[in-house]
């Protein structure tokens, strides 16, 4: 008979794992779970709720923001920032670090958070998903957080995860001791356990890329996607190409079934802080790991609030095959 328990079981007893735990963090990522609930509820309306399209506001990237955006990162401040847990927040969707509110207590904990990712997918009811990072305080002295607090390297991290908002509203988190999956019950109102102890296939069969970006990878992106392209006796497998253009859902199907997503460089789309950090202390805690092509994510020194990095991430042997290419460039340019 298989165990029926809640996602506040799971972080209570993960909590007793750290010594002197105090219950700040079973209040923090119970806080967030909450959000999450809210935002689950409002993204499963999106369609009836004449909410869709577009707003005039135009996020630091310059990209539209849709009112489910703003919806989830004010539904996620609101809940977080009067929790008293944390110090300081940064999101995606905001330029600058985030106060707690005024009168409200200080904690221990930092809190970055992308609200609502894959947003443009929204008005075509494809899966979207909130990610989340939280770091220790490591600035001096209680009270307020500072920009130090949030530019922590994601090696760092105390716990990571994601909400997606698919088939099944799902958090799949991790604070260093594995990645274990919970599925909303929407009667209940309640996360309950439904995939303990992810382990992703150290070598998948999909390859997950936005190939309408072909003429602005780099080279060893380009040689190895022929690769994976090649005849399957060149290459040991066929490889089928999955993207739906929404991280989280893209990076889910690929924990679970294996594979390596690439958004690669020059440059890269993805943040540091708010995308790559927590996906891949997930991706490494399952098994898997996440690279810029030349170093693992996880011990990147960040130097902005949204600094972009190249991200490939996914089963280990994939992405330790896409790095040897990456350094056969390197050693050719050398010689
Ligand atoms: P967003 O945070 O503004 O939603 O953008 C990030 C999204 C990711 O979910 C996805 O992996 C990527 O952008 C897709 O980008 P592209 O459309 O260039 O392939
Ligand atoms: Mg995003």
């Amino acid at each position: 008979m298989s165990k029926i328990r809640t996602i506040q079981q799971h972080i209570h007893d993960q909590e007793r794992l750290f010594p002197g735990a105090t219950g700040d963090f079973t209040a923090l990522l119970t806080s967030l779970v909450l959000s999450a609930k809210i935002i689950s509820r409002e993204v499963n309306k999106a369609g009836l709720a004449n909410i869709l399209g577009e707003t005039d506001n135009i996020n630091t990237h310059g990209e539209t923001v849709t009112k489910l955006d703003e919806y989830a990162q004010q539904t996620i401040c609101r809940a977080i920032g009067y929790s008293g847990q944390t110090c300081i927040m940064a999101s995606e969707e905001s330029e600058d670090i985030i106060p707690m509110p005024a009168g409200s207590k200080r904690g221990k904990y930092v809190l970055m958070f992308d609200p609502l990712d894959g947003s443009s997918n929204i008005d075509v009811n494809a899966s979207i998903g909130t990610i989340f990072s939280i770091h220790r305080k490591v600035s001096v002295g209680a009270g307020d957080g500072s920009l130090e607090d949030c530019l922590q390297p994601g090696s760092r991290q105390v716990a990571a995860g994601y909400f997606i908002y698919g088939s099944s509203t799902m958090m799949v988190y991790t604070t260093g001791d594995g990645v274990h999956g919970f599925t909303l019950d929407p009667s209940l109102g309640e996360f309950l356990l439904s995939h303990e102890n992810i382990r992703t296939p150290a070598r998948g069969k999909i390859y997950s890329i936005n190939e309408g970006n072909q003429q602005k990878w780099d080279a060893p992106t380009r040689r190895y996607i022929d690769y994976l392209k090649q005849d399957e006796k060149e290459q040991g497998r066929p490889y089928s190409l999955r993207y739906i253009g929404s991280l989280v859902s893209d990076f889910h199907r690929n924990l679970l079934k294996g594979g390596i997503f690439l958004y690669p460089g020059p440059k890269g789309k993805l943040r540091l802080l708010y995308e790559a950090s927590p996906l891949a202390m997930v991706v490494e805690q399952a098994g898997g790991a996440a690279s810029t092509g030349t170093e693992r994510i996880l011990d990147l020194q960040p130097q902005s609030l949204h600094q972009k990095v190249p991200l490939i991430i996914g089963s280990k042997d994939d992405v330790a095959q896409y790095e040897q290419f990456c350094k056969e460039a390197l050693a050719t340019a050398g010689d």
